[in-house]
Protein backbone atom coordinates (compact mmCIF):
# COMPACT_ATOMS: atom_id res chain seq x y z
CA UNK A 1 0.00 0.00 0.00
CA UNK A 2 1.28 3.48 -0.96
CA UNK A 3 1.66 6.60 1.95
CA UNK A 4 -1.33 8.32 -0.02
CA UNK A 5 -3.79 5.49 0.45
CA UNK A 6 -2.58 4.85 4.24
CA UNK A 7 -5.17 5.47 7.07
CA UNK A 8 -2.48 7.73 9.00
CA UNK A 9 -2.20 10.41 4.98
CA UNK A 10 -6.36 10.05 4.70
CA UNK A 11 -7.32 10.84 8.24
CA UNK A 12 -4.99 13.69 8.24
CA UNK A 13 -6.79 15.14 4.51
CA UNK A 14 -9.93 14.54 6.66
CA UNK A 15 -8.41 16.62 9.45
CA UNK A 16 -7.22 19.55 7.25
CA UNK A 17 -10.61 19.15 5.04
CA UNK A 18 -12.67 19.23 9.14
CA UNK A 19 -10.43 22.09 9.89
CA UNK A 20 -10.99 26.05 11.10
CA UNK A 21 -7.42 28.24 11.46
CA UNK A 22 -4.44 26.73 12.10
CA UNK A 23 -3.18 24.52 9.56
CA UNK A 24 0.01 24.26 11.76
CA UNK A 25 -1.45 23.07 14.84
CA UNK A 26 -2.81 20.05 13.12
CA UNK A 27 -0.99 16.35 13.93
CA UNK A 28 -0.09 14.56 10.71
CA UNK A 29 1.85 12.01 10.00
CA UNK A 30 5.77 11.65 10.28
CA UNK A 31 6.97 10.89 6.53
CA UNK A 32 4.99 14.42 6.12
CA UNK A 33 6.74 16.34 8.60
CA UNK A 34 9.98 18.50 8.27
CA UNK A 35 12.46 18.47 11.05
CA UNK A 36 12.43 22.71 10.50
CA UNK A 37 10.74 25.04 12.46
CA UNK A 38 8.78 27.59 10.03
CA UNK A 39 10.82 30.27 12.53
CA UNK A 40 13.81 29.16 10.31
CA UNK A 41 12.15 30.40 6.78
CA UNK A 42 13.13 33.98 7.02
CA UNK A 43 16.29 32.45 5.73
CA UNK A 44 15.00 32.18 2.58
CA UNK A 45 15.33 36.08 1.96
CA UNK A 46 18.84 36.09 1.43
CA UNK A 47 20.31 33.09 -0.18
CA UNK A 48 21.67 35.22 -2.47
CA UNK A 49 23.57 37.77 -0.60
CA UNK A 50 24.63 39.38 -3.77
CA UNK A 51 21.63 40.08 -5.04
CA UNK A 52 20.05 41.29 -2.20
CA UNK A 53 23.19 43.92 -1.85
CA UNK A 54 23.05 44.85 -5.58
CA UNK A 55 21.14 47.86 -5.57
CA UNK A 56 23.44 49.70 -3.50
CA UNK A 57 25.95 50.03 -6.13
CA UNK A 58 24.05 51.48 -8.79
CA UNK A 59 24.48 54.77 -7.52
CA UNK A 60 25.16 58.27 -9.47
CA UNK A 61 26.89 61.40 -8.39
CA UNK A 62 24.21 63.88 -6.47
CA UNK A 63 25.27 66.38 -10.07
CA UNK A 64 24.04 64.33 -12.36
CA UNK A 65 20.74 65.32 -14.45
CA UNK A 66 17.10 64.59 -13.43
CA UNK A 67 16.38 61.93 -16.15
CA UNK A 68 20.27 60.19 -15.06
CA UNK A 69 19.04 59.71 -11.43
CA UNK A 70 15.51 58.41 -12.58
CA UNK A 71 17.75 56.46 -14.88
CA UNK A 72 19.19 54.80 -11.91
CA UNK A 73 16.21 54.50 -9.82
CA UNK A 74 14.98 52.34 -12.59
CA UNK A 75 18.00 50.33 -12.79
CA UNK A 76 17.92 49.83 -8.56
CA UNK A 77 14.23 48.85 -8.61
CA UNK A 78 14.87 46.10 -11.71
CA UNK A 79 17.71 44.68 -9.67
CA UNK A 80 15.37 44.68 -6.41
CA UNK A 81 13.29 42.59 -8.75
CA UNK A 82 15.70 40.05 -9.89
CA UNK A 83 16.65 39.59 -6.10
CA UNK A 84 12.98 39.05 -5.20
CA UNK A 85 13.00 36.64 -7.94
CA UNK A 86 15.81 34.57 -6.90
CA UNK A 87 14.57 34.65 -3.35
CA UNK A 88 11.68 32.46 -4.36
CA UNK A 89 12.79 29.19 -5.50
CA UNK A 90 14.23 28.81 -1.76
CA UNK A 91 10.85 30.34 -0.36
CA UNK A 92 8.88 28.02 -2.27
CA UNK A 93 10.56 24.94 -3.44
CA UNK A 94 13.41 24.11 -1.28
CA UNK A 95 11.68 21.56 0.90
CA UNK A 96 10.60 19.60 -2.43
CA UNK A 97 13.94 19.67 -3.32
CA UNK A 98 16.03 18.81 -0.62
CA UNK A 99 13.35 16.05 0.75
CA UNK A 100 11.13 15.00 -2.26
CA UNK A 101 7.96 16.73 -1.23
CA UNK A 102 6.67 19.82 0.38
CA UNK A 103 6.39 19.20 4.44
CA UNK A 104 4.88 20.19 7.97
CA UNK A 105 7.34 22.86 9.19
CA UNK A 106 7.63 22.76 12.88
CA UNK A 107 4.95 25.23 13.99
CA UNK A 108 7.55 28.00 16.32
CA UNK A 109 6.88 28.34 20.28
CA UNK A 110 6.43 32.31 20.83
CA UNK A 111 9.87 34.02 21.69
CA UNK A 112 11.49 30.91 19.73
CA UNK A 113 14.52 32.67 17.29
CA UNK A 114 16.62 32.03 14.56
CA UNK A 115 20.00 33.47 13.79
CA UNK A 116 22.54 33.18 11.83
CA UNK A 117 25.18 34.96 9.11
CA UNK A 118 26.12 35.11 5.16
CA UNK A 119 29.74 35.70 4.94
CA UNK A 120 30.98 37.60 2.08
CA UNK A 121 33.63 34.81 1.02
CA UNK A 122 30.60 32.74 0.65
CA UNK A 123 29.18 34.08 -1.91
CA UNK A 124 32.12 34.85 -3.81
CA UNK A 125 31.56 38.36 -3.49
CA UNK A 126 33.87 40.06 -1.11
CA UNK A 127 32.09 43.44 -1.79
CA UNK A 128 28.55 41.37 -0.43
CA UNK A 129 30.03 41.96 3.42
CA UNK A 130 28.17 39.94 6.13
CA UNK A 131 24.63 39.61 6.01
CA UNK A 132 23.19 38.59 9.48
CA UNK A 133 19.86 37.08 9.87
CA UNK A 134 17.56 38.28 12.66
CA UNK A 135 14.43 35.99 12.82
CA UNK A 136 11.60 35.50 15.97
CA UNK A 137 8.03 34.10 16.24
CA UNK A 138 6.53 37.30 17.92
CA UNK A 139 3.36 35.30 17.37
CA UNK A 140 2.25 31.64 18.51
CA UNK A 141 -1.65 31.93 18.17
CA UNK A 142 -2.03 32.69 14.59
CA UNK A 143 1.75 31.95 13.93
CA UNK A 144 3.95 35.06 12.97
CA UNK A 145 7.18 35.12 12.11
CA UNK A 146 9.21 38.58 11.92
CA UNK A 147 12.30 39.12 10.52
CA UNK A 148 15.09 41.47 9.57
CA UNK A 149 18.20 40.91 7.24
CA UNK A 150 20.96 43.29 7.97
CA UNK A 151 24.26 44.34 5.54
CA UNK A 152 25.51 47.13 7.20
CA UNK A 153 28.35 47.40 4.57
CA UNK A 154 25.93 48.26 1.92
CA UNK A 155 23.52 49.86 3.98
CA UNK A 156 21.03 47.64 3.47
CA UNK A 157 18.19 46.56 5.82
CA UNK A 158 15.09 44.23 4.80
CA UNK A 159 12.81 43.26 7.13
CA UNK A 160 9.35 42.54 7.30
CA UNK A 161 6.54 39.29 9.16
CA UNK A 162 4.46 36.30 7.79
CA UNK A 163 1.26 35.06 8.39
CA UNK A 164 -0.93 33.13 6.66
CA UNK A 165 -4.96 32.19 6.28
CA UNK A 166 -6.17 28.77 4.66
CA UNK A 167 -8.61 27.12 3.68
CA UNK A 168 -9.19 23.78 1.77
CA UNK A 169 -11.12 23.09 -1.66
CA UNK A 170 -11.26 20.13 -3.33
CA UNK A 171 -7.67 19.08 -4.47
CA UNK A 172 -5.72 21.88 -2.93
CA UNK A 173 -4.69 24.04 0.41
CA UNK A 174 -5.20 27.61 -0.49
CA UNK A 175 -2.91 29.76 1.40
CA UNK A 176 -3.33 33.95 1.79
CA UNK A 177 -0.13 35.42 2.98
CA UNK A 178 -0.22 38.37 5.69
CA UNK A 179 2.42 40.69 6.23
CA UNK A 180 4.81 42.50 4.15
CA UNK A 181 8.77 43.08 3.18
CA UNK A 182 10.02 46.69 3.39
CA UNK A 183 13.68 46.80 2.22
CA UNK A 184 16.11 50.02 3.07
CA UNK A 185 18.89 50.86 0.42
CA UNK A 186 20.41 53.62 1.79
CA UNK A 187 17.91 56.72 1.69
CA UNK A 188 15.56 54.58 -0.99
CA UNK A 189 12.94 52.42 0.35
CA UNK A 190 11.05 49.55 -1.45
CA UNK A 191 7.29 47.63 -0.46
CA UNK A 192 7.24 43.89 -1.31
CA UNK A 193 3.87 42.58 -1.10
CA UNK A 194 3.25 38.48 -0.37
CA UNK A 195 1.67 36.50 -3.10
CA UNK A 196 -0.80 34.07 -2.30
CA UNK A 197 -0.22 30.05 -3.16
CA UNK A 198 -1.79 26.73 -2.70
CA UNK A 199 -0.78 23.47 -1.98
CA UNK A 200 -1.13 21.08 -4.52
CA UNK A 201 -0.10 16.89 -4.62
CA UNK A 202 -2.66 16.22 -1.41
CA UNK A 203 -4.47 13.35 -3.08
CA UNK A 204 -1.16 11.36 -3.79
CA UNK A 205 0.41 12.85 -0.96
CA UNK A 206 3.12 14.41 -2.57
CA UNK A 207 2.42 17.84 -1.96
CA UNK A 208 4.33 20.91 -3.21
CA UNK A 209 3.77 24.43 -3.70
CA UNK A 210 2.58 27.09 -6.75
CA UNK A 211 2.35 30.85 -6.91
CA UNK A 212 -0.69 32.31 -7.60
CA UNK A 213 -2.39 36.37 -8.04
CA UNK A 214 0.38 39.55 -7.90
CA UNK A 215 3.23 40.59 -6.15
CA UNK A 216 3.91 44.05 -6.10
CA UNK A 217 7.22 45.81 -5.58
CA UNK A 218 6.96 49.73 -4.73
CA UNK A 219 10.11 51.85 -5.04
CA UNK A 220 10.00 55.31 -2.89
CA UNK A 221 11.23 57.01 -6.22
CA UNK A 222 7.96 55.94 -7.61
CA UNK A 223 8.95 53.05 -9.98
CA UNK A 224 7.22 50.35 -9.20
CA UNK A 225 6.96 46.72 -10.28
CA UNK A 226 3.31 44.46 -10.76
CA UNK A 227 4.32 40.15 -10.88
CA UNK A 228 1.66 38.13 -12.28
CA UNK A 229 2.49 34.38 -11.08
CA UNK A 230 0.40 31.23 -12.32
CA UNK A 231 1.08 27.56 -12.31
CA UNK A 232 -1.94 27.29 -14.78
CA UNK A 233 0.12 28.32 -17.75
CA UNK A 234 -1.95 31.14 -18.67
CA UNK A 235 1.81 32.80 -20.22
CA UNK A 236 3.11 29.35 -21.35
CA UNK A 237 1.68 26.04 -20.60
CA UNK A 238 4.28 25.66 -18.03
CA UNK A 239 4.37 25.55 -14.06
CA UNK A 240 5.46 28.32 -11.44
CA UNK A 241 6.00 30.67 -14.44
CA UNK A 242 5.47 34.49 -13.83
CA UNK A 243 5.28 38.20 -15.72
CA UNK A 244 6.45 41.20 -14.27
CA UNK A 245 5.88 45.04 -15.44
CA UNK A 246 7.97 47.83 -14.96
CA UNK A 247 6.75 51.16 -14.47
CA UNK A 248 7.26 54.89 -13.69
CA UNK A 249 4.60 54.41 -11.40
CA UNK A 250 1.39 53.37 -10.48
CA UNK A 251 -0.84 55.51 -12.89
CA UNK A 252 0.82 54.06 -15.79
CA UNK A 253 0.46 50.69 -14.99
CA UNK A 254 -2.98 50.87 -15.32
CA UNK A 255 -1.80 50.11 -19.10
CA UNK A 256 0.92 47.80 -19.99
CA UNK A 257 2.39 49.45 -23.01
CA UNK A 258 3.49 52.10 -20.88
CA UNK A 259 5.46 49.15 -19.06
CA UNK A 260 9.12 49.78 -19.28
CA UNK A 261 9.98 46.69 -19.74
CA UNK A 262 8.37 43.32 -19.34
CA UNK A 263 10.30 39.88 -17.71
CA UNK A 264 8.33 36.51 -18.32
CA UNK A 265 9.34 32.70 -18.12
CA UNK A 266 9.72 30.40 -14.81
CA UNK A 267 10.81 31.47 -11.12
CA UNK A 268 12.40 27.62 -10.95
CA UNK A 269 13.90 27.99 -13.73
CA UNK A 270 14.88 30.83 -16.28
CA UNK A 271 13.11 34.08 -17.15
CA UNK A 272 14.04 36.69 -20.16
CA UNK A 273 13.89 40.35 -20.49
CA UNK A 274 12.34 42.94 -23.05
CA UNK A 275 11.52 46.29 -23.46
CA UNK A 276 8.37 47.62 -23.52
CA UNK A 277 4.97 45.76 -22.81
CA UNK A 278 5.08 42.74 -24.94
CA UNK A 279 5.89 38.88 -23.30
CA UNK A 280 9.75 38.19 -24.07
CA UNK A 281 10.70 35.09 -25.79
CA UNK A 282 13.23 32.60 -25.35
CA UNK A 283 15.39 34.61 -27.78
CA UNK A 284 15.04 37.56 -25.31
CA UNK A 285 17.91 38.83 -23.32
CA UNK A 286 18.12 35.66 -20.22
CA UNK A 287 17.01 37.77 -17.55
CA UNK A 288 17.84 35.32 -13.95
CA UNK A 289 18.44 31.73 -14.20
CA UNK A 290 17.32 30.04 -10.61
CA UNK A 291 19.45 27.16 -10.99
CA UNK A 292 22.49 29.66 -9.52
CA UNK A 293 23.50 27.84 -6.61
CA UNK A 294 21.62 29.35 -2.97
CA UNK A 295 23.87 30.44 -0.30
CA UNK A 296 23.01 28.74 2.97
CA UNK A 297 23.61 31.05 5.66
CA UNK A 298 26.14 29.75 9.09
CA UNK A 299 24.19 28.90 11.98
CA UNK A 300 26.16 28.50 15.29
CA UNK A 301 26.58 24.68 16.39
CA UNK A 302 24.25 23.53 18.64
CA UNK A 303 26.35 23.40 21.78
CA UNK A 304 26.68 27.02 21.89
CA UNK A 305 23.03 28.07 20.75
CA UNK A 306 20.73 29.58 23.61
CA UNK A 307 17.76 27.41 24.72
CA UNK A 308 15.34 29.98 22.90
CA UNK A 309 17.02 28.86 18.88
CA UNK A 310 15.44 27.14 16.54
CA UNK A 311 17.48 24.00 16.36
CA UNK A 312 18.97 23.97 19.57
CA UNK A 313 15.10 23.92 20.81
CA UNK A 314 13.62 21.50 18.40
CA UNK A 315 16.82 19.16 18.11
CA UNK A 316 15.23 15.84 20.11
CA UNK A 317 12.23 16.64 17.87
CA UNK A 318 13.83 16.78 14.87
CA UNK A 319 15.90 13.37 16.10
CA UNK A 320 12.39 11.81 16.57
CA UNK A 321 11.02 12.69 12.92
CA UNK A 322 14.60 11.54 11.38
CA UNK A 323 13.68 8.22 12.87
CA UNK A 324 9.48 8.66 11.89
CA UNK A 325 9.15 7.48 15.68
CA UNK A 326 5.64 8.85 16.39
CA UNK A 327 5.40 8.30 19.97
CA UNK A 328 8.92 9.98 20.38
CA UNK A 329 8.00 12.62 18.24
CA UNK A 330 4.45 13.53 20.55
CA UNK A 331 6.28 12.91 23.55
CA UNK A 332 9.26 15.48 22.47
CA UNK A 333 6.61 17.90 21.07
CA UNK A 334 4.50 18.04 24.11
CA UNK A 335 7.67 18.56 26.33
CA UNK A 336 7.82 21.96 24.27
CA UNK A 337 4.24 23.14 24.07
CA UNK A 338 3.38 21.68 28.05
CA UNK A 339 6.40 24.34 29.30
CA UNK A 340 5.59 26.76 26.99
CA UNK A 341 1.87 26.72 28.38
CA UNK A 342 3.27 27.23 32.16
CA UNK A 343 5.11 30.07 30.72
CA UNK A 344 1.83 31.74 29.59
CA UNK A 345 0.15 30.74 32.96
CA UNK A 346 3.02 32.42 34.87
CA UNK A 347 2.78 35.48 32.78
CA UNK A 348 -1.29 35.49 33.38
CA UNK A 349 -0.60 35.48 36.99
CA UNK A 350 2.06 37.58 37.64
CA UNK A 351 1.00 40.55 34.90
CA UNK A 352 3.39 40.78 33.52
CA UNK A 353 2.55 39.72 29.52
CA UNK A 354 5.72 38.26 26.63
CA UNK A 355 7.19 40.86 25.13
CA UNK A 356 9.11 40.17 21.92
CA UNK A 357 12.97 40.47 22.10
CA UNK A 358 13.69 42.29 19.24
CA UNK A 359 10.72 43.79 17.21
CA UNK A 360 7.87 45.94 17.91
CA UNK A 361 4.37 46.00 17.32
CA UNK A 362 3.15 49.49 15.68
CA UNK A 363 0.07 50.65 15.31
CA UNK A 364 -0.50 52.91 12.39
CA UNK A 365 -4.16 53.88 13.48
CA UNK A 366 -1.93 55.64 16.69
CA UNK A 367 1.59 56.18 15.54
CA UNK A 368 3.81 57.59 12.99
CA UNK A 369 1.65 59.26 10.25
CA UNK A 370 4.88 59.72 8.20
CA UNK A 371 6.94 56.61 7.54
CA UNK A 372 8.47 54.51 5.00
CA UNK A 373 5.44 52.08 4.91
CA UNK A 374 2.94 54.73 4.95
CA UNK A 375 4.73 56.46 2.15
CA UNK A 376 5.54 53.31 0.06
CA UNK A 377 1.38 52.40 0.65
CA UNK A 378 0.27 55.83 -0.88
CA UNK A 379 2.91 55.15 -3.66
CA UNK A 380 0.64 51.90 -4.26
CA UNK A 381 -2.49 52.91 -3.53
CA UNK A 382 -2.15 49.55 -0.96
CA UNK A 383 -4.24 49.23 2.62
CA UNK A 384 -2.23 49.69 5.36
CA UNK A 385 -4.14 47.51 7.24
CA UNK A 386 -3.36 44.16 8.50
CA UNK A 387 -4.82 42.35 5.61
CA UNK A 388 -3.66 39.95 3.04
CA UNK A 389 -0.90 40.82 1.35
CA UNK A 390 -1.10 43.23 -1.72
CA UNK A 391 -4.97 44.72 -0.55
CA UNK A 392 -5.43 47.28 -2.60
CA UNK A 393 -6.67 50.66 -0.48
CA UNK A 394 -10.44 50.52 -0.40
CA UNK A 395 -11.22 47.26 -1.22
CA UNK A 396 -13.26 44.71 0.38
CA UNK A 397 -10.61 43.40 2.90
CA UNK A 398 -9.05 47.05 3.51
CA UNK A 399 -10.29 46.80 7.11
CA UNK A 400 -9.38 45.87 10.77
CA UNK A 401 -6.47 47.09 12.31
CA UNK A 402 -3.34 48.42 10.98
CA UNK A 403 -0.56 47.52 13.39
CA UNK A 404 2.63 45.71 11.84
CA UNK A 405 5.50 44.56 13.08
CA UNK A 406 8.64 46.41 13.08
CA UNK A 407 12.09 45.57 13.97
CA UNK A 408 14.08 47.51 16.41
CA UNK A 409 18.02 47.78 15.90
CA UNK A 410 18.18 49.29 19.42
CA UNK A 411 17.07 45.70 21.31
CA UNK A 412 19.02 44.10 18.74
CA UNK A 413 21.87 46.00 19.51
CA UNK A 414 21.78 45.74 23.19
CA UNK A 415 21.39 41.79 22.69
CA UNK A 416 24.01 40.07 24.99
CA UNK A 417 22.28 36.56 25.53
CA UNK A 418 21.90 35.39 21.68
CA UNK A 419 24.36 36.13 19.52
CA UNK A 420 25.06 35.49 15.20
C1 LIG B 1 6.69 32.21 4.81
C2 LIG B 1 6.41 30.08 2.87
C3 LIG B 1 5.36 30.19 3.95
C4 LIG B 1 5.98 30.93 5.16
C5 LIG B 1 4.93 28.76 4.40
C6 LIG B 1 1.68 27.11 3.94
C7 LIG B 1 2.92 26.52 4.63
C8 LIG B 1 3.30 27.40 5.83
C9 LIG B 1 3.76 28.80 5.40
C10 LIG B 1 4.19 31.00 3.40
C11 LIG B 1 7.80 31.94 3.80
O1 LIG B 1 8.43 33.15 3.48
C12 LIG B 1 7.24 31.28 2.56
C13 LIG B 1 6.61 28.95 2.16
C14 LIG B 1 5.83 27.73 2.30
C15 LIG B 1 4.58 27.86 3.19
C16 LIG B 1 4.16 26.48 3.71
C17 LIG B 1 3.82 25.40 2.71
C18 LIG B 1 2.98 24.45 3.56
O2 LIG B 1 2.54 23.42 3.16
C19 LIG B 1 2.73 25.02 4.91
C20 LIG B 1 1.40 24.51 5.53
C21 LIG B 1 1.12 25.11 6.90
C22 LIG B 1 1.45 23.01 5.72
O3 LIG B 1 2.40 22.50 6.20
C23 LIG B 1 0.26 22.19 5.27
C24 LIG B 1 0.39 20.72 5.60
C25 LIG B 1 0.85 19.77 4.50
C26 LIG B 1 -0.27 19.06 3.81
C27 LIG B 1 1.80 20.29 3.49
C28 LIG B 1 3.03 19.48 3.47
Amino acid sequence: MSVAQSSSWTSFLKSIALFNGDLLSLTAPPFILSPTSLCEYSQYWAEHPELLVSPASLNISDEASNSEKSAMAEKRLIAVLKWFISTLRSQYCSRSESMGTEKKPLNPFLGEVFVGKWTGAATGDENAGETVLVSEQVSHHPPVTAYAVLNDKNGVKLQGYNGIKSWISATSINVQQFGHAILEVGPESFLITLPPLHIEGLITASPFVELEGTSYIQSSSGYIAKLDFSGRGYFSGKKNTFKARVFPDLLSSQNKESAICTIAGQWLGKSYITKGGSTPKKTDILFYDAHSPATHLKVKPIEEQHQLESRKAWAKVADAIAKSDYDLIHKEKSLIENSQREMRKKEEESGIPWKARWFDEVDYEQGPDHDAFLNLCNLALLSIKNAPSGTAKKAKHDTGSAKHWRFNREKWDGESEIKV
